[in-house]
């Protein structure tokens, strides 16, 4: 089998016990070093504190890990010039023998490949701002529209164009419920200004709709759980609004194109928000790795 899936991996899948998906990108290109591997290392104890076994996924040396031990993380945190992989770019990664970090996609794809079906991460990609210039869309979302697994995010990144990546999400028919909330979250903020016609309160609600997806058949697409960041955790949202008009300035005028724009982005924010970005951004994922934990548990005890 192409997946190298890690013992504890393994066990916890066979015995059904509840495992949590965890992407490598934000890792290895969303956040600074040398802060992204204490920032790995506390997402995987966060989903073991809710009784979890922590999957983080990367591709090293051309083969997809399940599960990383401590010297493979190290590595994805600080390899210089690790790939970012999408899911398209994943078999040329196994068949060259590549090593890189696993976006959204990738990761959904090989989570779902090795069984797991709870995936937690901090936004999920979507349509950029500039769409109709540029025809960037993460390809996300398109993966998401066609897999059966279960994202827990704090919405998709406020960097994008939310509108339209919601009805992105709508057109190509991924559930999207507000957890919590009835307002869909804004990444970095608790509210992205737009509401979400779908609330789950608890982490048995959500198993409750993952039941309902296998029974109603049909194609096989995710369901997004949008955990917004606390209120007191967010990003003041005018300093976000400041700060984001001049990253998509400097962006444009630097001509950053393709997979650079994500990190670009982000890695702006932070710089120039004296890491209030970064404390936001911390916030989320660790909010929604915990959240996945318990709907991972409430998952396998069904
Ligand atoms: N969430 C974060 N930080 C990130 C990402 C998500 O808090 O860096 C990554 C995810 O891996 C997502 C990717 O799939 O950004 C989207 O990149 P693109 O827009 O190039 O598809
Ligand atoms: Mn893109």
């Amino acid at each position: 089998m192409v997946l190298k899936v890690s013992q504890e991996v393994r066990e916890a899948i066979e015995a059904g016990r509840p495992v949590v998906a965890l992407e490598s990108t934000i890792i290895a290109h969303g956040l600074p070093r040398p802060r992204n591997l204490q920032v790995a290392q506390e997402l995987e104890a966060a989903v073991r504190g809710e009784g979890a076994v922590p999957a983080t996924i990367a591709v090293l040396d051309g083969r997809p890990h399940i599960g990383l031990d401590k010297e493979q993380l190290e590595r994805v945190a600080n390899e210089e010039g690790i790939r970012k992989l999408g899911h398209r770019d994943l078999p040329l990664a196994v068949a060259s023998g590549a090593s890189g970090a696993t976006t959204v996609s990738a990761t959904a794809q090989l989570a779902a490949l090795a069984g797991v079906r709870v995936f937690a991460t901090g936004g999920l990609g979507g349509v950029h701002r500039q769409w109709t210039v540029t025809q960037d869309e993460s390809a996300d979302l398109g993966l998401l529209a066609r897999t059966r697994i279960t994202v827990v995010c704090a919405g998709v990144k406020s960097i994008l164009d939310v509108p339209a990546t919601l009805q992105r999400l709508e057109t190509l028919g991924v559930a999207v419920a507000g957890y919590g909330t009835d307002r869909f979250p804004g990444f970095y903020l608790s509210d992205s200004g737009h509401p979400v016609d779908w609330r789950l309160d608890t982490p048995e609600q959500v198993a409750e709709v993952m039941r309902a997806q296998d029974a109603l058949g049909g194609a096989e697409s995710a369901l997004i759980v949008a955990n917004p960041v606390p209120e007191a955790e967010q990003l003041d949202p005018e300093v976000h609004a400041r700060v984001l008009a001049d990253a998509l300035r400097a962006c444009e005028e630097q001509g950053v194109r393709g997979q650079a724009v994500t990190p670009f982005l982000l890695d702006h924010l932070v710089r120039h928000t004296d890491g209030a970005s970064l404390s936001a951004n911390l916030a989320a994922v660790r909010g929604n790795v915990r959240l996945a934990g318990r709907i991972a548990a409430a998952w396998a005890g069904a």
